[in-house]
């Protein structure tokens, strides 16, 4: 199963499918085939393994999966199906797969006469697929948010100004970061104040191999003018302030996961409503002082309400430090 991940780490990160890999054994433990999906439209892990298998070559086989074959004909034929009809004996997978269309794989083979065990590995599988799992399962994209700020918390200086507060390597490490999520999302009000393109960029400033899909949201227009509407992957605005709304709306558009890149507001609206999922915070060791808070009103009112994070990790970039934070889900 391990290697099973591995070879589903080797599929693209980003896009509109499951990142699932697929190691097939002889009955004596010999690795006959390995597969990994490599993105919406190409075949799933189980039959890009047995397709480097010779016809009859599966029959008594045991195939060990990332995550339960599919059922359904969606863009490829279901995988149950095709590990029934090469004759494997034996099927291990990690997880369910949480998508109502698809699973039902476990039972079709099990109705079929194969051994089927489920559960190996499954933390590691949930970890792995985090923000597919997360995307499939509540309908609404995996959210992270980032800003940049003084150490003081201010993420611009009292006549507005925000370029740049952190260093090179800081804003490097926000581009693949950008490359890493299917959507960058911002509001109107960022288009305005800064008219940013919105795409991943490399160190000499060219366009890094993924793009995330532009989004802002807001009531006010885009200007003709606007340097985001000449981003390669188009644009896509989303009207009103019902952030969970617009989120959801992403996802025929193939988005499983959204950078929230700005401003203040946007990501004050995104963590008060307990739409983010994780915070990419980068601090300049800079003061600022003054009004250009990074961060608007929370609806805290109180102490006791106050937000709790936890910090998966702290990293230096330079000279500034990224903390990386989740919302806590210990109780207080
Ligand atoms: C598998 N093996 O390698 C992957 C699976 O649109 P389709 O037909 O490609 O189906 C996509 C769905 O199939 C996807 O949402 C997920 O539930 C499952 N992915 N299943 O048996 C694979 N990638
Ligand atoms: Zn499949």
């Amino acid at each position: 199963m391990r290697r099973a991940f591995t070879l589903a780490a080797e599929g693209p990160r980003v896009g509109d499918h499951a990142r699932v890999g697929a190691v097939i054994l002889a009955p004596d433990g010999t690795v006959l085939a390995e597969g990994h999906h490599r993105g919406a439209g190409t075949p799933h892990a189980e039959v890009d393994a047995l397709m480097d298998l010779p016809a009859g070559g599966a029959a008594g086989a045991t195939a060990v999966v990332t995550l339960e074959p599919c059922n359904h004909h969606g863009r490829t034929g279901p995988c149950s199906l095709a590990l029934v009809e090469a004759g494997i004996a034996r099927v291990v997978y990690a997880i369910d797969d949480p998508n109502d269309t698809v699973h039902g794989g476990g039972d079709r083979l099990r109705d079929a006469g194969v051994e089927v065990v489920s559960g190996l590995l499954a933390d590691e599988a949930e970890a792995f697929l985090e923000r597919w799992l997360h995307s499939i399962r509540t309908g609404r994209p995996w959210v992270t948010v980032k800003w940049a700020a003084s150490l003081d918390g201010r993420a611009a200086a009292a006549d507005g100004s925000s370029r740049w507060i952190t260093g090179a390597a800081a804003r490097q490490h926000v581009h693949e970061q950008r490359a890493d999520h299917d959507a960058i999302l911002v509001g109107t009000g960022t288009v305005l104040a800064d008219d940013p393109g919105l795409t991943a960029r490399g160190d000499g400033g060219e366009l890094l191999r993924t793009q995330p899909l532009p989004v802002v949201v807001g009531d006010r227009e885009v200007p003709e003018s606007a340097v985001v509407r000449s981003h390669p992957r188009g644009l896509v605005t989303v009207p009103g302030h019902d952030l969970d709304a617009a989120l959801r709306s992403l996802r025929p558009h193939g988005v499983h996961s959204v950078f929230v890149e700005g401003g203040p507001t946007v990501a004050s609206a995104m963590i008060a409503a307990g739409l983010a999922d994780e915070l990419l915070v980068y601090l300049a060791p800079v003061l600022l002082g003054g009004p250009g808070l990074a961060l608007g009103d929370l609806g805290v009112g109180s102490m006791n309400e106050r937000l709790r994070l936890d910090v998966l990790s702290t990293t230096e970039l330079g000279p500034d430090l990224l903390i990386r934070a989740r919302p806590s889900r210990s109780t207080p």
